[in-house]
């Protein structure tokens, strides 16, 4: 835990923590409480973060099993996504928001059998950030072999890495774990694609709850808290945010298309034309959820989503 005491600065990497108080791994397994410094702790606030989870500092060590980061290494990979929807508005800027650094692969999560479109926008932004990708699609339990083969043929041709998988049976969960083995991993894709569902099958003893749809805009996804789990032997990197991210990075009625048909297909009557549905007056999402026409659960999941990240 000392091991570094009274030495001189070493590198070592984010495994947990924002804004100016961060933990960071040493080479030998010990953990340090961080404090960020200078430049770095001024930029803290700021829309971006100049540290998150997964970032290679430098940490000059003041104590026993605590240090301050003075320098951030340059990133080899990132997931970035621009400002949530709510808060662009509300700031009427744009921004980035990088929500990890340096991943070594970005697992996509899409339930069977998979709609291109999702598939190809969460790519986009896996090799947008120079991070590898490897697509899960999963639940193929729930569907038949040649409809999920069809499906996925564009994607074989293409050589993009793809594993079938069910949570649930087993399928696939062994390629998965040889997959993240000995690496820093993210988990994306739509809410309900089953991604605890695979870590959980991953290593049952993570027992992270499954299916659980919070009261809309509250509950533990709206923190700012970030952190790494151990999963069989690879790390995974849990932040808020990051789960719900591609569905971020399209606009209003546009993601609700890819995601909530239901929804995607009343937007054309509300009063805005970039109406988000979620506060906005004259809106046919929440007229026809007010009259009983619209199923609550499918508006409080497409609800959670859209105000996710929101600060
Ligand atoms: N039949 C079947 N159901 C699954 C499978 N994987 C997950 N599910 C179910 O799908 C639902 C959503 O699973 P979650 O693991 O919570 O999905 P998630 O992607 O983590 O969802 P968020 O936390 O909202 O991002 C749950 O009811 C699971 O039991 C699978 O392989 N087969
Ligand atoms: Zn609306």
């Amino acid at each position: 835990m000392d091991s570094h005491y009274n030495l001189e600065p070493f590198v070592g990497m984010v495994i947990r923590g924002s804004g100016a108080l961060v933990t960071v791994h040493d080479a030998a397994g010990g953990e340090w409480r961080c404090v960020l410094r200078g430049r770095l702790r001024r930029m803290v606030g700021n829309a971006t973060s100049p540290v998150v989870v997964g970032d290679r500092v430098e940490v000059r060590p003041v104590g026993p099993g605590e240090g301050a980061v003075e320098k951030v290494l340059p990133r080899r990979s990132h997931l970035t996504r621009r400002q949530p929807l709510g808060s662009r508005r509300d700031t009427g800027q744009r921004g980035e928001q990088v929500l990890a650094a340096n991943l070594d692969l970005a697992v996509t999560v899409v339930a069977a059998p998979p709609r291109p479109t999702v598939i190809d926008r969460y790519l986009a932004l896996v090799r947008a950030g120079g991070c590898a990708a490897l697509v899960c699609v999963n639940k193929v339990d729930l569907v038949d072999r040649d409809t999920v083969e069809h499906a996925v043929a564009p994607y074989r041709l293409a050589e993009v890495p793809l594993l079938l998988t069910s949570a649930l049976r087993g399928d696939g969960v062994d390629d998965l774990r040889r997959q993240i083995g000995g690496k820093l991993v993210a988990f994306i894709g739509p809410s309900g694609a089953g991604k605890s569902s695979l870590l959980n099958a991953l290593d049952p003893a993570l027992n992270l709850r499954v299916g659980a749809l919070n009261v809309a805009g509250k509950g533990a996804h709206t923190t700012t808290w970030a952190a790494t789990y151990r999963v069989a032997d690879g790390l995974v990197v849990d932040t808020p945010g990051l789960r719900e991210i591609g569905f971020l990075e399209n606009e209003g009625a546009d993601a609700a298309g890819d995601l909530f048909p239901e929804i995607a297909a009343l937007a054309g009557g509300c009063h805005f034309r970039d109406c988000t549905h979620t506060h906005e007056p004259r809106c046919a999402v929440k007229a026809m959820l007010e009259a009983g026409e619209l199923d609550e659960e499918v508006y409080r999941r497409y609800y959670r989503l859209a105000r996710s990240g929101r600060h």
